[in-house]
Protein backbone atom coordinates (compact mmCIF):
# COMPACT_ATOMS: atom_id res chain seq x y z
CA UNK A 1 0.00 0.00 0.00
CA UNK A 2 1.47 3.26 -0.60
CA UNK A 3 0.15 6.73 0.58
CA UNK A 4 -0.24 8.22 -3.19
CA UNK A 5 -3.59 10.09 -2.26
CA UNK A 6 -2.66 11.13 1.24
CA UNK A 7 0.75 12.97 -0.34
CA UNK A 8 -1.21 15.31 -1.71
CA UNK A 9 -4.21 15.41 0.22
CA UNK A 10 -1.99 16.87 3.42
CA UNK A 11 0.29 19.20 1.12
CA UNK A 12 -1.48 22.07 1.50
CA UNK A 13 -0.27 24.46 -0.47
CA UNK A 14 2.13 22.30 -2.45
CA UNK A 15 1.23 22.35 -6.93
CA UNK A 16 1.88 19.28 -8.16
CA UNK A 17 2.97 18.27 -11.63
CA UNK A 18 1.93 14.92 -13.24
CA UNK A 19 4.01 14.21 -16.78
CA UNK A 20 1.57 11.74 -18.90
CA UNK A 21 2.94 9.45 -20.82
CA UNK A 22 0.69 7.73 -23.68
CA UNK A 23 1.98 4.12 -24.05
CA UNK A 24 1.15 4.40 -27.81
CA UNK A 25 3.18 7.25 -28.51
CA UNK A 26 6.81 6.05 -26.23
CA UNK A 27 9.02 4.01 -27.40
CA UNK A 28 10.58 1.77 -24.87
CA UNK A 29 14.15 2.34 -25.97
CA UNK A 30 13.39 6.15 -25.39
CA UNK A 31 12.23 5.82 -21.99
CA UNK A 32 15.45 5.87 -20.26
CA UNK A 33 16.24 9.65 -21.85
CA UNK A 34 12.86 10.87 -21.58
CA UNK A 35 12.65 9.73 -17.82
CA UNK A 36 16.07 11.60 -17.12
CA UNK A 37 14.68 14.61 -18.06
CA UNK A 38 11.12 14.12 -15.86
CA UNK A 39 13.57 13.14 -13.18
CA UNK A 40 15.47 16.82 -13.70
CA UNK A 41 12.51 18.34 -13.71
CA UNK A 42 9.69 19.49 -11.06
CA UNK A 43 7.57 16.75 -11.94
CA UNK A 44 6.21 14.93 -9.51
CA UNK A 45 4.48 12.44 -10.79
CA UNK A 46 4.08 10.02 -13.79
CA UNK A 47 0.91 9.41 -15.50
CA UNK A 48 0.44 6.20 -17.78
CA UNK A 49 -2.24 5.91 -20.10
CA UNK A 50 -4.25 6.62 -23.26
CA UNK A 51 -7.58 6.17 -25.03
CA UNK A 52 -6.56 4.00 -27.64
CA UNK A 53 -3.56 1.19 -26.60
CA UNK A 54 -3.00 -2.08 -27.21
CA UNK A 55 -2.33 -4.98 -24.58
CA UNK A 56 0.72 -5.73 -22.87
CA UNK A 57 1.75 -1.93 -24.16
CA UNK A 58 1.19 -0.16 -21.15
CA UNK A 59 2.72 -3.15 -18.47
CA UNK A 60 5.72 -3.15 -20.71
CA UNK A 61 6.29 0.63 -20.41
CA UNK A 62 5.40 0.93 -16.93
CA UNK A 63 8.16 -1.71 -16.03
CA UNK A 64 10.98 0.31 -18.07
CA UNK A 65 9.58 3.57 -16.45
CA UNK A 66 10.27 1.98 -13.03
CA UNK A 67 14.30 1.24 -13.66
CA UNK A 68 14.65 5.09 -14.01
CA UNK A 69 12.94 6.93 -11.27
CA UNK A 70 11.42 7.32 -8.18
CA UNK A 71 8.73 9.00 -8.96
CA UNK A 72 4.90 7.33 -8.63
CA UNK A 73 3.79 5.87 -11.22
CA UNK A 74 0.31 6.53 -11.53
CA UNK A 75 -2.27 4.51 -14.74
CA UNK A 76 -4.57 7.01 -15.92
CA UNK A 77 -6.43 4.41 -18.13
CA UNK A 78 -8.28 4.25 -21.08
CA UNK A 79 -9.39 1.11 -20.67
CA UNK A 80 -9.04 -2.52 -18.65
CA UNK A 81 -6.12 -3.68 -20.23
CA UNK A 82 -4.12 -0.85 -19.31
CA UNK A 83 -4.09 -1.62 -15.51
CA UNK A 84 -0.85 -3.25 -14.63
CA UNK A 85 0.42 -4.53 -11.18
CA UNK A 86 3.91 -2.65 -11.94
CA UNK A 87 2.49 0.88 -11.31
CA UNK A 88 1.92 2.61 -7.93
CA UNK A 89 -1.52 3.57 -7.97
CA UNK A 90 -4.45 3.67 -10.39
CA UNK A 91 -6.99 6.94 -10.78
CA UNK A 92 -10.10 5.04 -10.77
CA UNK A 93 -11.58 7.33 -13.33
CA UNK A 94 -15.49 7.56 -13.89
CA UNK A 95 -16.96 9.87 -16.73
CA UNK A 96 -19.18 11.79 -14.33
CA UNK A 97 -19.35 14.52 -17.19
CA UNK A 98 -21.10 12.12 -19.74
CA UNK A 99 -24.10 9.55 -19.92
CA UNK A 100 -22.52 6.46 -21.13
CA UNK A 101 -23.14 4.14 -18.32
CA UNK A 102 -19.65 1.60 -19.73
CA UNK A 103 -17.37 4.47 -18.45
CA UNK A 104 -19.40 5.60 -15.20
CA UNK A 105 -19.66 1.88 -13.91
CA UNK A 106 -19.78 -0.73 -16.23
CA UNK A 107 -15.39 -0.92 -17.15
CA UNK A 108 -15.52 -0.47 -13.38
CA UNK A 109 -16.92 -3.90 -12.69
CA UNK A 110 -15.11 -5.57 -15.39
CA UNK A 111 -11.84 -4.12 -14.17
CA UNK A 112 -12.28 -5.72 -10.44
CA UNK A 113 -11.20 -9.27 -11.16
CA UNK A 114 -7.89 -7.39 -12.24
CA UNK A 115 -7.44 -4.68 -9.73
CA UNK A 116 -8.04 -7.29 -6.88
CA UNK A 117 -4.51 -9.17 -7.96
CA UNK A 118 -2.47 -6.12 -7.53
CA UNK A 119 -1.24 -3.96 -4.88
CA UNK A 120 -2.42 -0.43 -6.70
CA UNK A 121 -3.24 2.43 -4.57
CA UNK A 122 -6.79 2.87 -6.22
CA UNK A 123 -7.85 6.63 -5.98
CA UNK A 124 -11.51 7.44 -7.11
CA UNK A 125 -11.81 9.82 -9.62
CA UNK A 126 -14.65 12.26 -10.69
CA UNK A 127 -13.62 12.77 -14.82
CA UNK A 128 -15.04 15.49 -16.13
CA UNK A 129 -14.69 16.58 -19.46
CA UNK A 130 -14.58 20.30 -20.89
CA UNK A 131 -15.58 21.08 -24.69
CA UNK A 132 -12.81 23.12 -25.93
CA UNK A 133 -12.98 23.69 -29.61
CA UNK A 134 -12.43 20.27 -31.02
CA UNK A 135 -13.24 16.66 -30.94
CA UNK A 136 -11.21 15.19 -28.51
CA UNK A 137 -10.32 11.13 -28.49
CA UNK A 138 -11.79 10.87 -24.95
CA UNK A 139 -15.11 11.98 -26.60
CA UNK A 140 -14.19 9.71 -29.47
CA UNK A 141 -13.78 6.64 -27.64
CA UNK A 142 -16.20 6.92 -24.64
CA UNK A 143 -19.28 8.34 -26.99
CA UNK A 144 -19.64 10.71 -24.52
CA UNK A 145 -20.52 14.67 -25.26
CA UNK A 146 -18.40 17.08 -23.25
CA UNK A 147 -19.51 19.42 -21.18
CA UNK A 148 -19.46 22.97 -23.11
CA UNK A 149 -17.32 25.30 -21.38
CA UNK A 150 -19.64 28.52 -20.80
CA UNK A 151 -21.62 26.02 -18.69
CA UNK A 152 -19.68 26.65 -15.73
CA UNK A 153 -22.67 26.19 -12.75
CA UNK A 154 -23.06 22.71 -14.66
CA UNK A 155 -19.36 21.84 -14.99
CA UNK A 156 -19.32 23.14 -11.21
CA UNK A 157 -22.11 20.86 -9.91
CA UNK A 158 -20.80 17.97 -11.65
CA UNK A 159 -17.71 18.19 -9.72
CA UNK A 160 -19.71 18.51 -6.48
CA UNK A 161 -21.83 15.80 -7.40
CA UNK A 162 -18.77 13.48 -7.70
CA UNK A 163 -17.23 14.85 -4.55
CA UNK A 164 -20.72 14.12 -3.10
CA UNK A 165 -20.83 10.57 -4.19
CA UNK A 166 -17.75 9.92 -2.42
CA UNK A 167 -14.71 10.95 -5.11
CA UNK A 168 -11.24 11.67 -4.19
CA UNK A 169 -10.36 13.73 -6.91
CA UNK A 170 -11.63 15.59 -9.41
CA UNK A 171 -10.06 15.83 -12.62
CA UNK A 172 -11.03 18.94 -15.24
CA UNK A 173 -10.31 17.75 -18.61
CA UNK A 174 -9.86 19.51 -22.00
CA UNK A 175 -8.58 16.41 -23.91
CA UNK A 176 -5.28 15.59 -25.35
CA UNK A 177 -3.63 17.84 -27.27
CA UNK A 178 -6.30 20.16 -26.74
CA UNK A 179 -6.49 23.94 -28.47
CA UNK A 180 -6.59 25.78 -25.48
CA UNK A 181 -6.11 24.94 -21.88
CA UNK A 182 -9.58 25.14 -19.26
CA UNK A 183 -9.82 28.29 -18.26
CA UNK A 184 -8.90 29.67 -14.98
CA UNK A 185 -13.07 31.25 -14.25
CA UNK A 186 -13.73 27.72 -14.43
CA UNK A 187 -11.06 25.86 -12.43
CA UNK A 188 -11.40 28.57 -9.57
CA UNK A 189 -15.51 28.59 -9.35
CA UNK A 190 -14.94 24.33 -9.22
CA UNK A 191 -11.73 24.95 -6.84
CA UNK A 192 -13.83 27.05 -4.41
CA UNK A 193 -16.62 24.60 -4.27
CA UNK A 194 -14.64 21.61 -3.42
CA UNK A 195 -12.72 19.93 -0.66
CA UNK A 196 -10.85 17.68 -2.80
CA UNK A 197 -7.92 17.81 -4.64
CA UNK A 198 -8.37 19.45 -8.32
CA UNK A 199 -6.19 18.14 -10.96
CA UNK A 200 -6.40 20.01 -14.19
CA UNK A 201 -5.38 18.62 -18.06
CA UNK A 202 -5.21 19.35 -21.74
CA UNK A 203 -3.68 21.64 -24.00
CA UNK A 204 -1.21 22.97 -21.16
CA UNK A 205 1.92 23.97 -23.68
CA UNK A 206 3.42 26.60 -21.79
CA UNK A 207 5.23 27.74 -17.85
CA UNK A 208 2.52 30.74 -18.11
CA UNK A 209 -0.43 28.40 -18.82
CA UNK A 210 0.74 25.64 -16.59
CA UNK A 211 1.23 28.91 -13.33
CA UNK A 212 -2.34 30.43 -14.47
CA UNK A 213 -4.01 26.75 -13.79
CA UNK A 214 -1.99 27.02 -10.61
CA UNK A 215 -2.82 30.25 -9.68
CA UNK A 216 -6.74 28.97 -10.61
CA UNK A 217 -6.66 26.58 -7.74
CA UNK A 218 -5.53 23.76 -9.42
CA UNK A 219 -3.45 21.17 -7.23
CA UNK A 220 -2.05 18.85 -9.65
CA UNK A 221 -1.47 19.57 -13.57
CA UNK A 222 -1.01 17.14 -15.51
CA UNK A 223 0.79 17.70 -18.77
CA UNK A 224 1.86 15.11 -21.85
CA UNK A 225 1.42 16.61 -25.63
CA UNK A 226 3.83 19.57 -24.74
CA UNK A 227 6.51 16.99 -24.50
CA UNK A 228 5.64 14.82 -26.58
CA UNK A 229 6.02 17.35 -29.14
CA UNK A 230 9.22 18.93 -28.08
CA UNK A 231 11.41 17.79 -25.07
CA UNK A 232 13.08 21.05 -24.39
CA UNK A 233 9.89 22.09 -22.48
CA UNK A 234 11.54 19.74 -19.80
CA UNK A 235 14.62 23.09 -20.07
CA UNK A 236 12.00 25.43 -18.43
CA UNK A 237 10.59 22.96 -15.73
CA UNK A 238 14.16 22.30 -14.36
CA UNK A 239 13.99 22.10 -10.62
C1 LIG B 1 -4.85 14.43 -21.39
O1 LIG B 1 -5.03 15.98 -19.59
C2 LIG B 1 -4.14 15.20 -20.31
O2 LIG B 1 -5.67 13.48 -20.88
C3 LIG B 1 -2.99 15.98 -20.84
O3 LIG B 1 -3.32 16.71 -21.99
O4 LIG B 1 -1.71 15.98 -23.72
O5 LIG B 1 -2.87 18.18 -23.93
O6 LIG B 1 -1.09 17.84 -22.21
P1 LIG B 1 -2.18 17.20 -23.01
Amino acid sequence: MTNLYQNILKSTGKKFLAVLIDPDKMRLEAVSEFISKVNQSVATHIFVGGSEVAETLTDNLVEEIKKHTALPVILFPGDVIQITDRADGLLFLSLISGRNSEYLIGKHVEAITKIQDTNLEVIPTGYILIENGKVTSVERVSKTKPIPRHEIQIITNTAIAGELLGMKLIYLEAGSGATHPIESEIISKVKNELDIPLIVGGGIRSVEALNSAYDAGADLVVIGTAFEEDENFFNELKK
